[in-house]
């Protein structure tokens, strides 16, 4: 019989949690909308402006958020300017023809390519790196069809082992690929909930001897829908007090719209929002 701790994080591996989209904060709206889509080819899936807090909103992707992952941006009134730090690394768009996107992207006028098309260095994946308006970049990288292209977030962590650890016990999620690539002295892992060509993954890079990174304020937080709310802040609490990080709210409805949620920070800062799955399908609705 499992001991309480013990039940709870059984629970958190056998919860049917999501990765539901990145939140960031971009200077133009409109601008960062016609790069993605023209660029990337994702779709505009819904806008909302919250003049009362004045900000505006936009959630782009590949397809419908109850089934892909999206990106959230948001775009605070009159702030046209943002750090985004060391720490984040990119997002990664996964496509057939990398060259072909690496032309669309030279072909606009708001984004650029950083890194020509090319197997990647101690690799044989041919990927490429766009920059989009606001400095955030993206990974190309060439894979066969996939039901998520937008596949990665890429976050870089002091410690891989205790990040490891904690993404597996706070989050439930599964270490899908570890590896360590000693000529460029950087060690990644791939966690998630599926395997990676089928859905977004969380990829943690380990820069050796690198232990800080500066955050900037643009990129926010991950969110991840779970069927419990409650029960996951429990595990997300027994990963803290192990291994570091913090919860930032205790889980509970969010006033006015009711939805559920739960927010932490992990071991290197990194924020999550936990979000109740059946409310955030109400909220699509
Ligand atoms: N120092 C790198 C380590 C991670 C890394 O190099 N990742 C690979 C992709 S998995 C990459 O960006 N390669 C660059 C290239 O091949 O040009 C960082 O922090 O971004």
């Amino acid at each position: 019989m499992a001991t309480g701790s013990e039940a709870v994080l059984e629970w958190n591996k056998q919860d049917k949690k999501r990765m539901l989209h990145a939140v960031y904060r971009v200077g133009d709206l409109d601008r960062t909308i016609k790069c993605y889509t023209e660029c990337f080819g994702m779709k505009l899936l819904r806008k909302r402006d919250v003049p009362a807090e004045k900000y505006s909103n936009a959630f782009l992707g590949f397809g419908p958020e109850d089934k892909n992952f999206a990106l959230e941006l948001t775009y605070n009134y009159g702030v046209d300017k943002y750090e985004i730090g060391e720490g984040f690394g990119h997002f990664a768009i996964a496509t057939e023809d990398v060259n072909k996107m690496a032309e669309a992207v030279k072909s606009s006028c708001c984004c650029k390519i950083t890194r020509e098309p090319g197997p990647v260095k101690g690799g044989s994946t041919v990927i490429a790196f766009a920059q989009d308006p606001d400095g955030y970049m993206f990974e190309l990288i060439q894979r066969g069809p996939t039901p998520e292209p937008l596949c990665q977030v890429m976050l870089r962590v002091g410690d891989l082992e205790r990040s490891i650890t904690f993404y597996e016990k706070a989050l439930g999620m599964r270490l899908l690929r570890k590896k360590d690539v000693p000529e460029y002295k950087y060690t990644i892992a791939m966690l998630g909930y599926d395997d990676e060509d089928k859905t977004t993954v969380i990829e943690l890079t380990y820069n050796y001897g690198v232990t800080e990174y500066s955050k900037g304020n643009a990129y926010a937080q991950i969110a991840i829908g779970t069927d419990d709310v409650y029960k996951s802040a429990e595990a997300v609490d027994l990963a803290t007090k192990e291994l570091g990080g913090k919860i930032l709210r205790q889980p509970g409805p969010l006033p006015g719209i009711n939805t559920k949620i739960a927010s932490f920070v992990d071991p290197d800062g990194w924020k999550v929002v936990l979000v109740d799955y059946a409310d955030f399908l109400k909220e699509l609705q």
